[in-house]
């Protein structure tokens, strides 16, 4: 066999014995690695350098998956060495009859080396790559490596991927176990070699709910007192699901994660599905295969989906939920406000497309398909509660769907008769040259009056939005179309929304949200950035949305007035003003007048505004759902985590 890595043939022997030091693939040629590191871990920069990390814990993973280990610690040692310590079998350190080396060190020298040592398990973990520790030893500055056989301790160093030192015993211990020290080569990682905590945390634990009962320690050592976190989920992806609805602020709608997981006769595929509803409306599924996360799914998801969205129909069909004239409900319908992982292991996983995140195992959809069909089912069944509230929400989703289909088609009939018509209650600005205007989306009765009144209405227009939201408006940001707050908005703007979006129609360059400080601004502000961050995402992203600040005090001193934004700086001004000072609260926008208003929130030459601003995906997804929700303290810390200050007062 030969295999043509870079142009260069590189030679492979082949040794079939079933166990211990004899039966590794061997491979040759390291120098490959430290010519074209990114094809080996995709990158030289700070992903690349953390996943030389995940590529030594996979190994222990291995390990535990294959039922000989139950302890993994890592450690950032201080200088940002790593270090990886188990408590499995230990690294075999047999000669290999063919090289005559022993396992561990070909294990570290010998590219596509290790894997099957025979013996009950089999190898499924294993970075996007998979390649093992020989690329981490060819992109160290150094490596030492010791096992514990439960009798010796063995040692050998490698620097920049070459031996150092032979395999020799350095001492007596009772212990089993690999533990591993490398430093990232400087030379290799020229960006940085720096490690973030937090980045292998999230590895960390995320690994810990994909290998129920396995203890993940994670240290960091690089300061004066250590901090550290343990992970060890009994539960397992339930835990896992369990852990997102908490970190995203929705509630379950039943008590328990359901959980599923079946394994072929011939023990090569296992699959697991763990799943929970709650009430929110976003769905949000992780897959993961080998326990890679598998960003661009692929046959594991497409196999559960398909089987939720038929179980669940049939269920409906056979206990009438669904009339003979009804639709079936749509894969959208019967996801929306799931939590789901799906995790599979696969002996030979085969990874598509571009970034190998994709699963592409056929075998798989089948397996996974077939899970959820004959469990799931059986559990509707037997738990006729939570089949009720799973279908109350799933045909509450198809309906709002419908409606806002019916809304859509409405509205497209009606603007293609009068042709684009802006909103009646909008108060236009002169300038049609949206680099300089602006619009104010006021809420509430006198405001609304105030600010057309105090206005600069050659640059800056008002569009009032009038009456109480209902609390269904809030939730069911789907029926855009018809929602007598909202296509004022869209009409006014001009972009359309969604796939039409148009942002050279944008009619104003700021979108300007004034709202009272209250709860019901706190409302009209909810709505309006989760529109907007549904809708016209790109508005949020390009940084057209802007959330006014109107004071909150007003400090007079006899003709001397001042405006006080916060309670310190309300402090601030009282301390700075002598005399008789008379306080006024602002409960709403509508106690000030014009000139007030326009001085303190309108005009831009001194007003205060808070730019929305929400910069990677993730973090938009978590505000969504903390926004849709209605638990106040994530929102107001979503506020002022993501709005900062545009322009600054004398504060
Ligand atoms: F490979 C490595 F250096 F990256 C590494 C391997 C690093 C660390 C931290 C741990 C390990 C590792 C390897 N932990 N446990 C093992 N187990 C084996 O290599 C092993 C031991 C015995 C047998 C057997 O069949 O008897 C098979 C294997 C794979």
């Amino acid at each position: 066999m030969a295999i043509i890595v870079e142009n260069e043939e590189i030679k492979v022997s082949k040794v079939e014995n079933d166990y211990g030091a004899d039966d590794i693939q061997v491979l040759e040629g390291l120098e490959a690695v430290r010519k074209r590191p990114g094809m080996y871990i995709g990158s030289t920069g700070p992903r690349g350098l953390h996943h030389l990390v995940y590529e030594i814990v996979d190994n222990s993973i291995d390990e535990a998956l294959a039922g000989y280990c139950s302890k993994i610690d890592v450690a950032i040692e201080p200088g940002e060495i790593i270090r990886v310590r188990d408590n499995g079998r230990g690294i075999p350190v047999g000669i290999n009859e063919k090289t005559g080396v022993p396992a561990v060190t070909l294990v570290f020298t010998v590219l596509h080396a290790g894997g099957k040592f025979g013996g009950g398990g089999y190898k499924v973990s294993g970075g996007l790559h998979g390649v093992g520790a020989s690329v981490v030893n060819a992109l160290s500055e150094w490596v030492e490596v010791k096992v514990f056989d439960g009798e010796d301790i063995y040692f050998q160093r490698y620097e920049r991927g070459k031996i150092v030192c032979d395999l020799k015993k350095i001492g007596k211990s009772s212990e089993r176990g690999t533990e591993v020290r490398f430093k990232a080569d400087a030379k290799i990682f020229k960006e940085t070699t720096v490690y973030e905590y937090e980045v292998l945390e999230k590895r960390l634990r995320e690994q810990a709910f994909l290998n129920a009962g396995v203890h993940i320690e994670l240290r960091d050592e690089r300061q004066e007192e250590a901090v550290q976190k343990n992970f060890c989920y009994e539960g397992g992806i339930s835990s896992f699901v369990e852990f997102i609805n908490k970190k995203k602020h929705v509630d379950p709608i039943h008590p328990d994660v359901i959980y599923f997981a079946a394994k072929n006769p011939e023990d090569t595929v296992t699959v697991e599905v763990a799943m929970q509803y709650n009430d929110s409306y976003n769905e949000l599924m992780l897959s993961f295969a080998n326990n890679i996360h598998t960003v661009d799914g692929g046959t594991h998801e497409e196999g559960f989906k398909r089987a939720l969205t038929r179980v669940m129909n049939d269920y409906a069909r056979r206990f009438n939920k669904l009339k003979e004239n009804d639709k079936n409900l749509s894969g959208e319908d019967v996801r929306e406000g799931l939590t789901a992982v799906i995790s599979v292991k696969v002996k030979e996983a085969q990874f598509e497309g571009q970034t190998k995140a994709k699963l592409g195992n056929t075998e798989v959809r089948t397996m996974v398909d077939k899970l959820l069909s004959e469990k799931l089912s059986v559990f509707l069944e037997e738990n006729p509660q939570v089949a009720r509230v799973i279908f109350d929400k799933a045909l509450a989703s198809a309906k709002a769907r419908e409606a806002a289909r019916k809304a859509r088609e409405n509205v497209r009939r009606k603007s293609a008769l009068e042709g684009a018509q802006l909103p009646g209650k909008l108060s236009d600005c002169q300038s049609k040259d949206s680099s300089e205007t602006e619009i104010f989306i006021v809420e509430g009765d006198s405001a609304g009056g105030s600010a057309k009144g105090g206005r600069d209405r050659r640059i800056q227009a008002i569009l009032p939005l009038w009456g109480k939201m209902l609390n269904v408006e809030k939730a069911r940001l789907d029926r855009v179309y018809g929602n007598d707050k909202l296509t004022p908005v869209i009409t006014a703007l001009g972009t359309g929304i969604g796939e039409e979006f148009n942002m050279e129609k944008l009619r104003y360059g700021k979108v300007i949200i004034m709202a009272d400080a209250d709860v019901d601004g706190q409302h009209i502000r909810t709505l309006l950035l989760t529109f907007f961050f549904r809708f016209m995402r790109p508005l949020i992203e390009e940084g057209h949305i802007y959330i006014a600040q109107p004071p909150l005090y007003r400090i007079t001193k006899g003709k001397e007035h001042k405006y006080a934004y916060s309670d310190i700086e309300r402090d601030r001004i009282l301390a700075s003003m002598e005399g008789k000072t008379e306080i006024q609260r602002y409960k709403g926008l509508g106690e000030m007048d014009e000139d007030q208003l326009w001085e303190t929130t309108m005009n831009p030459e001194t007003r205060l505004m808070l730019k929305v601003n929400l910069n990677d995906a993730e973090a938009a997804d978590e505000t969504f759902s903390i926004l849709m929700g209605d638990k106040v303290e994530p929102r107001r810390e979503f506020i002022e985590a993501n709005a900062k200050f545009v322009q600054n007062l004398d504060v």
